[in-house]
């Protein structure tokens, strides 16, 4: 008897040893979303002006995606990423103020609520942005811990004068302080983050790290101050390097270097007319400069070193992809529009996980659909909210349009592969594109406003 239970387990331990690398398992997760960073501001998406050798390091030990979408700004992305489907589905619009009563939705189920059906630590840390009262604060969203800021770094008197209330930093749902002082923000939240995950080693966890910066106005702290080649700006990048390096030790340290998902990306693309090379705009558009994020993803011996994804893929996909990697099946009384990335993960060269990405504005009308490589601009337009003006690539100008507001908004197609920085329109050479990609648009948009979900108001709040 004895005998056979050793040859059942010997053949099981085998069989578990040929298992592929997609084998399920349950690794902690730390996710690391900027405030404002595009694509061209970090060393492994082709900056040379800022040292940022941990996230070089973490881009040589596991993959780089070039196809990673966000939105256009903060409070739209991060509803996109909590929920794993489009803002325009949850009714987030572009950017939540202290003067709103509205926030996400409590019967949302959030990347903490996924990963918490599983036993994990939950731990928030940095800036929330889904509401600020004490209804939609983190902990009501399945977070076990929170400290940070409930808003913009810049919703503050000292950014704004008595427009806006004293800045609060928050632990739990108890306001610590106002108007904290800023250049100390990376490395507390960082050391928040370090201590979370050395209380936590023994049990999985999942750690949300969005970090204030680099949105304006921005910081650093001493130790950082004045000492890179770009000014405040790479200072605080730096800084933000320093924090990756800081987490990535930790996990070497405590030896969970292979059972543990590090993602870092970011919000939207860059503020203050700063180049988000070889993309098109910034900040608060929907050119690709606006919207295609920096995105690591590290995870030794499971996501291949050193490997690149073009792969169509995004923020509305992260929720899928945790669901996948912890065992929880995906609430079925609801759309989530995002898909498990996990193929890719393992396999760079994966088929894609989906073909197609919606470009949703701050107004919750959709403004471009990417299908392949091909992008029509729809004359929705992106009214995101944000005061951040387009900005054409290389000073050429645009080709555009006056939108409803009389802001000028991008329209034509583009094809991707062939012309990144979207400078050339080519709908006249290619109209039956144009007009299948505009039926697919309209399709698409009817469906997610038919089936979209309500923001949350604060008298309904649970
Ligand atoms: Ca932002």
């Amino acid at each position: 008897m004895k005998r056979i239970v050793a040859l059942l387990a010997a053949g099981l331990l085998t069989a578990v040893a040929s298992l592929p690398a997609a084998a399920p398992v349950t690794p902690n997760i730390v996710l690391i979303f900027m405030d404002d960073m595009g694509y061209a501001d970090i060393g492994p998406f082709g900056n040379t002006k800022v040292r940022t050798p941990n996230l070089d390091r973490m881009a040589a030990e596991g993959m780089k995606f070039t196809s990673f979408y966000a939105t256009p700004v903060c409070s739209m992305s991060r509803a996109a990423l909590m929920t794993g489907s489009y803002s325009t589905r949850v009714s987030i619009p572009g950017v939540l103020f202290p003067r709103d009563t509205t926030g996400l939705h409590s019967d949302e189920i959030t990347l903490a609520e996924i990963v918490k059906q599983k036993g994990y630590a939950t731990a928030c840390i940095g800036k929330w942005h889904l509401g600020w009262q004490k209804e939609f604060l983190p902990t009501r969203q399945g977070f076990d811990h929170y400290l940070g800021i409930p808003y913009s770094n810049d919703m503050s008197v000292l950014a704004h004068g008595t427009r806006f209330p004293p800045l609060p930093l928050i632990r739990g749902e108890t306001v610590l302080e106002t108007e904290p002082d800023q250049s100390k923000f990376t490395r507390q939240f960082t050391e928040e983050a370090v201590q979370f995950i050395r209380k936590n080693h023994a049990q999985p966890f999942f750690v949300y790290l969005p970090h204030a910066m680099i949105h304006t106005p921005l910081a650093a702290s001493e130790a950082f101050k004045g000492k890179s080649q770009d000014g405040l700006l790479g200072d605080a990048i730096e800084e933000i390097d320093w924090s990756v390096g800081q987490i990535l030790a930790t996990l070497r340290e405590l030896k969970l270097d292979e059972n543990t998902l590090v993602i870092f990306t970011s919000d939207n693309g860059p503020a203050g007319r700063r180049p988000a090379t070889p993309f098109r705009g910034g900040k608060a558009t929907q050119w690709e400069g606006g919207v295609r994020e920096p995105c690591l993803m590290r995870w030794p011996g499971k996501i291949p070193a050193g490997t690149t994804c073009d792969r169509i893929a995004g923020n509305i996909d992260v929720l899928p992809t945790f669901a996948k990697l912890v065992g929880v099946e995906l609430p079925r009384d609801r759309v989530i529009d995002g898909r498990d990335l996990t193929p890719l993960l393992f396999n760079p060269q994966a088929s894609p996980v989906r073909d197609t990405h919606l470009y949703f504005g701050g107004n919750l009308r959709l403004a471009a659909i990417r299908q392949g490589d091909w992008k029509l601009f729809l004359d929705a337009s992106d009214e995101s909210g944000d005061t951040q003006a387009d900005q054409p690539a290389g000073g050429k100008a645009p080709a555009a349009a006056k939108n409803r507001k009389g802001r000028v908004a991008p329209v034509g197609l583009y094809n991707l592969a062939n012309d990144p920085g979207e400078s050339t329109d080519v709908a006249a050479a290619h109209p039956a594109i144009v007009a299948k990609l505009g039926v697919e648009a309209k399709a698409r948009e009817a469906e997610v406003q038919k089936n979209k979900r309500p923001i949350g108001r604060l008298a309904e709040a649970k």
